[in-house]
C-alpha cells in the first residue's frame, strides 16, 4: 500500500530551510501531500500579511519536485480532517510544533524533524529590510 505522508506550513519567503523540510517529509512515505496556510490563519498566527499571497505560496509549494499535492490549509483546527480527507498515514511536522500535534497519534504517525539550523522567514525580511 502507498504511504501518504501530510505537512503544513506558510512557506512564505520560500528558503532552503522550506526546501528540506519538503524533501525530508517526502522520504516518509510515497506521496506527499502539504497543506499551505491560508492568509488569513496567517494574519491570526503571526500577526503580519504574508509577503507572498497563498496563491502565489501554493504554486512555488505545488512546482516543487518532492510534492504531489497542494491545498490550503484554512484553520489549524481542521488537522484531523485533512489527515483523513487525504489517507494521510504520516503528519510531519518541523520540530518548533513538537508535541503539538500528539493528539493526532491515533489517526496517523505524528513525526517532528528538526529545523535547519539559522535561516527564516522573519530573518530574510530583516535582512532585506536593512540592506
Ligand atoms: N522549517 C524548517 N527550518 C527552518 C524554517 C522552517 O524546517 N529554518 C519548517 C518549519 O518547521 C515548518 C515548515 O518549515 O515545518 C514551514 O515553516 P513555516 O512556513 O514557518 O510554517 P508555519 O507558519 O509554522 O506553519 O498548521 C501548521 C502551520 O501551518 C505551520
Amino acid at each position: 500500500m502507498a504511504r501518504t505522508v501530510i505537512t503544513f506550513g506558510t512557506f512564505d519567503v520560500f528558503h532552503v530551510g522550506h526546501l528540506r523540510i519538503i524533501e525530508r517529509a517526502a522520504s516518509y512515505g510515497d506521496r506527499l501531500v502539504v497543506g499551505v496556510s491560508a492568509d488569513a490563519l496567517n494574519k491570526v498566527k503571526k500577526d503580519r500579511e504574508p509577503v507572498f499571497s497563498e496563491r502565489e505560496r501554493m504554486a512555488i509549494v505545488g512546482a516543487l519536485e518532492a510534492v504531489d499535492e497542494v491545498f490550503l490549509e484554512e484553520s489549524l483546527e481542521l488537522k484531523r480532517h485533512y489527515i483523513e480527507q487525504f489517507g494521510a498515514d504520516v503528519l510531519v511536522m518541523g520540530d518548533d510544533w513538537a508535541g503539538r500535534f500528539d493528539e493526532m497519534k491515533d489517526l496517523c504517525e505524528v513525526v517532528y524533524l528538526p529545523r535547519t539550523p539559522a535561516i527564516s522567514t522573519t530573518a530574510l525580511i530583516e535582512k532585506i529590510a536593512n540592506g
